[in-house]
């Protein structure tokens, strides 16, 4: 705020600022990490005042919660120790019977196989962020009981590397990486983007392309899809609802793109997504204005990481940072919460069907969600409101 007064009386008096123009995204990492300190502030209060009235064993208090951290905020141990568990997911053996999946291969995919056969149920939807917090949350259940993982889920923090999200600590390709961008491939032109009847957005091509060869994700091989894949000349390919889950073995692709991080997933955006006043407006802005040619912060980072699998909205955990980028979207969902949580605990807005086609009920606290073979059992929305009730007992740090 005192910035702008500075400026203009400055300008009254008639001085010429020879200063360079401030970058508003450095304002808006501060006031993003204000934003989550008051979180866990808010949060403190609530499980001090719960834990005082409830008699409850299995009550979620302040020293039972598990903290996920950005994966830049982690030691190379852990963050090793946290791909190894990945790697153990992908190497063991697929709960997912042959009938309803015959090309999951592992635990891994089992996860992926959920996430395609209901995607036309959970995007654009009103249990978007509800089913995303359930599925990463279950992912790192999985990473802890069935891999020896003993950390939370890290995140990814997009607004920190939004000019060159290529060489940060989670894609620089280093053995305590997320695994690198894609081989470079010249000449790609842009891919565009269909979103039932709206304008086709148009994303220029990021700068890699080709497959995955460092980190420790180097050998894996992505199973199943495509189904809806845009290419680099404009043409989208895969069958569509209702397909990819036959065994396709293939390389990861990825095109990582700054430009893309830095138009929809800068510190800007996100304080703009925190700063909303409604469930409804906090969804529209996180996946962009349908239509509008704005992807949200969603869409950007998705798209930051482009290539197959991730650029394919059905197969995109196919790729392991998936649960990175869906860390910071359910972190950003708490911060919103924890903002005001009397009043937002509870809100939900949207149907059940992607954008609503076919026409569809609205999502309401006893609807249920269940990851069929990726585990975790059926569970009600109401569950899945807030991180220090039901199954969840978490917070975020920096
Ligand atoms: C990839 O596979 C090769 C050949 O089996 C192996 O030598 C190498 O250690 C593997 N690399 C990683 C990062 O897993
Ligand atoms: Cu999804």
């Amino acid at each position: 705020m005192r910035l702008p007064i500075l400026f203009s009386s400055a300008v009254l008096l008639g001085v010429a600022l020879a200063a360079p123009a401030p970058d508003p995204t450095s304002d808006a990492l501060a006031e993003f990490q204000q934003l989550i300190a008051e979180a866990q502030t808010a949060q403190d209060d609530l499980l001090t005042s719960t834990a005082a009235s409830s008699k409850r064993a299995n009550t979620c208090t302040k020293n039972k919660l598990l903290t996920r951290k950005p994966w830049g905020s982690l030691s190379k141990q852990d963050r090793k120790a946290y791909t190894n568990a990945v790697l153990c997911l992908q190497r063991l053996p697929a709960r997912t019977p042959q009938s309803v999946a015959p090309g999951a291969r592992s635990r891994f995919d089992d996860f992926l196989a959920t996430h395609i056969l209901q995607t036309l149920n959970i995007h654009y939807t009103g249990n978007f962020l509800a089913w995303h917090r359930w599925f990463t949350w279950t992912y790192e259940q999985a990473l802890r009981n069935e891999c020896g993982y003993t950390g939370a889920q890290p995140y990814w923090n997009w607004a920190l590397y939004a000019n060159d999200p290529a060489s940060s600590p989670i894609f620089d390709g280093s053995d305590s990486s997320m695994s690198g961008n894609g081989e470079y491939i010249p000449g790609k032109g842009p891919i565009t983007l269909l979103l039932g009847d709206f304008a086709p957005v148009v994303l220029p091509a990021g700068s890699g392309g080709g497959c995955v060869t460092t980190g420790p994700f180097k050998n894996y091989t992505v199973n199943l899809g495509p189904i809806s894949m845009p290419l680099n000349d404009g043409s989208v390919v895969g069958g569509g609802p209702g397909t990819g889950l036959t065994y396709n073995p293939r390389c990861m692709k990825r095109d990582i793109s700054a430009a893309i991080n830095k138009a929809f997933a800068n510190a800007v955006d996100v304080v703009k997504l925190l700063t909303q006043n409604t469930i409804a407006d906090f969804q529209l802005i996180m996946q962009g204005v349908p239509g509008s040619g704005n992807i949200g912060v969603h869409g950007g980072g998705h798209y930051t990481i482009g290539g197959d699998p991730a650029g394919d909205v059905f197969t995109s955990p196919g790729d392991p940072v998936f649960y990175l980028h869906h860390g910071m979207i359910d972190l950003t969902w708490w911060v919103w919460q924890m903002l005001d949580f009397k009043t937002r605990r509870n809100q939900i807005s949207g149907t059940q069907t992607f954008l609503n086609q076919p026409a569809s009920p609205n999502v309401g606290l006893d609807d249920v969600i269940d990851l069929g073979y990726a585990g975790g059992g059926p569970i009600t929305m109401r569950e899945l409101m807030s991180v220090n009730d039901g199954p969840f007992c978490y917070t975020y740090s920096l």
